[in-house]
């Protein structure tokens, strides 16, 4: 087992990554920008390296920076959390040159999946349901009609570079065409300086359902059941749950199966996430594969008591996990708390929280990094607490949700709590009936009271 790991990250998910390696006996090291200084990673790591200014590209996205911190320390392997390096192939490379285990999949399973269009061909071929579209990339814009009328509107076009809706279109009808693959185009050469673009047949008012697995070099595969991710804003996941009210048993075994073939077809090796389109009709195809432990990861691990960085750290360090898959004992929904304004288009807020009581009691988990006097800055994204109900029943793991949220006290600046108040009393959220659309369609607005 290691005797060291440096945590590539900062906020709630490298306390989280720290608290399971003491658990485990390994010692940690921190590293932070000058922003994030007097962050808890940085207080309960054994150790912390200071690796740069407060932006991104010169701090928690500088691989020589962290690389010289990991030399400097000690360090055993690297776990690279959520976002920043976690699914660079290059930072993977660069670890496994210095001799330091990156925790997470091989190079080449990184590099299929991030590029979109590659990661579903290579799904088709080992049999796993894709959305009807191109195969591979488009090569022109009279390809693009071409298929587009083999397929018939609405269609949709995809960055393959992309993922979250960067470079993404949905085109209605053959006059919209032209415009579409020029914007889209054009914005995933500017943010992704590659301009790929794939078609899929638009899948109306989907659910955004996936399944984490967690797979050895010994070719144990497990699958930990799905969480629903169809509460979203603008490709920005707000709440998410397990089970999902709208898949049944048979459903579950299904989409894990096919999750555990994906799996064995590229050799995976680690925990990893497989996200599904499903349509209304409780038809599922591939969507994308996320490399990496994910935002969401705990709903999974409260109703299946599994420790998720705990057995990523296990696999990556060669040692085996049971060839088992694991299906949910409870409800388990996780609330994202954003430093966002939900009156003012949801603008970040930035500032000093005055005062901070955190919920707790029975049932509730709260994953942050975040204490009364710290400091929120404008220089990373504004999740600053992941507030996680469980219950036996759904209803119950609602009400314990509301409960919660109305206990959570943040003082100094504004957050989304009041939205998760409105969404966790809506009848149609009650009923589990949602879909991509719900946040849209329901259009909630001027967030004030307190809802019981
Ligand atoms: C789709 C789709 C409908 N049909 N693909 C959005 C982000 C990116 N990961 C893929 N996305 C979608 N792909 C087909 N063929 C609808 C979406 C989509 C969506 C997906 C999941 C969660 C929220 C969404 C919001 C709008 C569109």
């Amino acid at each position: 087992m290691f005797k060291k790991i440096l945590i590539a990250n900062r906020g709630e998910i490298a306390l989280r990554i720290i608290r399971t390696c003491h658990e485990m006996g390994i010692k940690t090291v921190a590293v932070y920008s000058t922003a994030d200084k007097e962050s808890l990673h940085v207080k309960f790591a054994d150790e912390a390296v200071c690796i740069g200014p407060p932006q991104s590209n010169q701090s928690y996205l500088k691989i020589a920076n962290i690389i010289a911190a990991a030399e400097v320390t000690n360090t055993d392997a690297i776990h690279p959390g959520y976002g920043f390096l976690s699914e660079n192939s290059n930072f993977a490379k660069i670890c496994k040159e210095h001799n330091i285990k990156f925790i997470g999949p091989d190079i080449e399973a990184i590099n299929k999946m991030g590029d979109k269009s590659t990661a579903k061909e290579t799904m088709e071929k080992a049999g796993i349901p894709i959305v009807p579209g191109s195969k591979g990339l488009l090569e022109s814009l009279e390809q693009a009609k071409e298929i587009a009328n083999q397929i018939k509107f609405p269609i949709i076009l995809k960055a393959t570079a992309g993922g979250g809706g960067k470079g993404m279109r949905i085109v209605n009808n053959p006059s919209e065409l032209e415009k579409s693959w020029q914007d889209a185009k054009r914005e995933a050469k500017a943010s992704f300086s590659n301009d790929g673009l794939y078609m899929e047949k638009f899948i109306e008012d989907p659910r955004h359902i996936e399944i984490q697995i967690l797979t050895d070099q010994f070719g144990n595969v497990s699958h930990l059941s799905e969480r629903d991710c169809s509460i979203q804003r603008r490709h920005q996941k707000l709440i998410e749950e397990t089970p999902s009210p709208f898949i049944d048993q048979k459903m579950r075994e299904k989409m894990g199966e096919v999750s555990l073939k994906a799996c064995k077809y590229i050799n995976y090796e680690g925990g990893g996430t497989i996200e599904f389109l499903v349509d209304k009709h409780h038809n599922f195809y591939f969507m994308e594969m996320n490399t990496r432990i994910q935002v969401e990861h705990p709903i999974t691990e409260q109703v299946t008591n599994i420790d998720l960085i705990k057995e990523q750290i296990k696999v990556a360090a060669g040692e085996k996990i049971e060839n088992k898959n694991y299906y949910p004992q409870s409800y388990s929904i996780e609330c994202r708390i954003n430093a966002e304004d939900p009156n003012h288009n949801f603008r970040p807020c930035p500032g000093i929280i005055k005062n901070l009581h955190l919920p707790g009691g029975h049932g509730i988990r709260v994953d942050t990094h975040v204490y009364s006097g710290y400091q929120i800055t404008p220089y990373y994204d504004s999740m600053i607490a992941k507030l996680i109900s469980t219950g036996p029943t759904r209803e119950e793991a609602i009400k314990k949700m509301v409960r919660a949220l109305n206990e959570f006290i943040i003082e100094g600046i504004k957050t989304i709590i009041p939205l998760h108040l409105k969404i966790l009393n809506d009848k149609d959220f009650i009923k589990g009936n949602f879909t991509t659309k719900f946040l849209e369609i329901k259009n909630f607005s001027n967030i004030t009271q307190k809802v019981n």
